[in-house]
């Protein structure tokens, strides 16, 4: 493994989830920035089907700055069969959880090198080799993010349950209510040396387009973390993943709304308040700039939407041009 890959010595950190993230990193790539970036990437995503160990997050932000993504659905390779899980389904299995042929064989890897005792670390720079940007897992240990949700039932009423993140993101297609979001193993894992250094060492951290409570939170929620980013504050700057009072991809508004009881960029302000001291909003939020710095957070205005590579490295210029001034 190439240390200097996963070192700190990398000027950028940003804080990542799965697909507005990688679009983000593909816009700092874009804007000639890789080589100077570190990502630190949730884990709480992750599960186990099949005895294979799947990286959702990881896997997306790889297959994206690899140029292998499959752009329509923002996860997964492109040009994709499906031969494994139509075989699973003509022996009854559900299969609710889409796995590609050539996916699968990312996660055949992964799991292999972890049985062998390697890092998640170690292996996920092994998967992104080629990627300017140094791929670091939040952990090498064990966290899960975990849903309660309000599961209707046949004409009786609702049934509280919690359940994996991706029962309730893919099983269920986020559409039950979320009563409430944990974060099971974050209290006991550490966050690797290497996070910690590409940290602490950063001169710009970011907090990419990401849910804050689904992608973000999981990050904060490792030992010493969120002392750590709120230590920088300063040097932090945070990208909204709400524009105009609509979550951007995926379920955050309505998260938001059961949570918080509002879903708007003054919610985003007020949780990112004690870790960032920028919030880059939407130019179709600008007329919100006064609640944000009521909130205790500078407002930065630009085009948010990630419609392409050239979008993406706008926003991403716009963001590392504290870097450069
Ligand atoms: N998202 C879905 O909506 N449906 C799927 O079947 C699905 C499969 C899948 C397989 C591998 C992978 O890396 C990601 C996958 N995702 C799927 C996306 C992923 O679960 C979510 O987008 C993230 O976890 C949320 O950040």
């Amino acid at each position: 493994m190439n240390q200097a890959r996963n070192g700190g010595a990398r000027r950028v950190c940003v804080l990542s989830g799965g697909v507005g993230a990688a679009k983000f990193l593909s816009g700092v790539v874009a804007a000639g920035a890789g080589e100077e970036t570190a990502a630190v990437v949730n884990t709480g995503d992750d599960t186990s089907l099949y005895g294979l160990r799947i990286c959702p997050d990881l896997d997306t932000i790889t297959y994206t700055l690899s140029g292998r993504v499959n752009q329509q659905a923002g996860w997964g390779l492109a040009g994709e069969t499906y031969g494994a899980r139509q075989e699973l389904q003509r022996l009854g299995d559900e299969a609710w959880f889409t796995l590609g042929d050539r996916d699968i064989g990312t996660h055949m890897y992964r799991t292999r090198r972890l049985a062998e005792g390697a890092t998640l670390t170690q292996v996920t720079a092994e998967i992104a080799i080629g990627i300017p940007v140094a791929l670091l897992p939040m952990t090498d240990g064990s966290v899960a993010t975990r849903v309660t949700v309000e599961l209707p039932r046949d004409g009786q009423p609702h049934e509280v349950v919690e359940i994996d993140f991706q029962e309730y993101f893919v099983k269920y297609r986020h559409a039950p209510r979320v009563v409430r979001i944990g974060y099971r193993g974050a209290d006991r894992a550490e966050p690797t040396p290497e996070v910690v250094e590409a940290l602490g060492a950063a001169e710009l951290i970011v907090i990419a387009p990401s849910n804050p409570l689904l992608s973000i939170w999981p990050i904060l929620s490792l030992p010493g973390l969120a002392e750590l980013v709120a230590s920088r504050r300063d040097r932090v700057v945070a990208v909204t993943p709400i524009i105009a009072g609509k979550a951007v991809k995926g379920p955050l508004e309505a998260i938001l709304d059961s949570l918080m009881h509002q879903s708007d960029v003054a919610t985003i302000a007020s949780l990112y308040a004690p870790y960032a001291s920028t919030l880059v909003i939407d130019t179709a939020d600008a007329g919100r700039s006064a609640e944000v710095a009521a909130a205790g957070i500078e407002p930065l205005v630009t085009s948010t939407l990630m419609t392409g590579t050239r979008a993406a490295a706008d926003l991403a210029g716009v963001v590392l041009e504290a870097l450069w001034s």
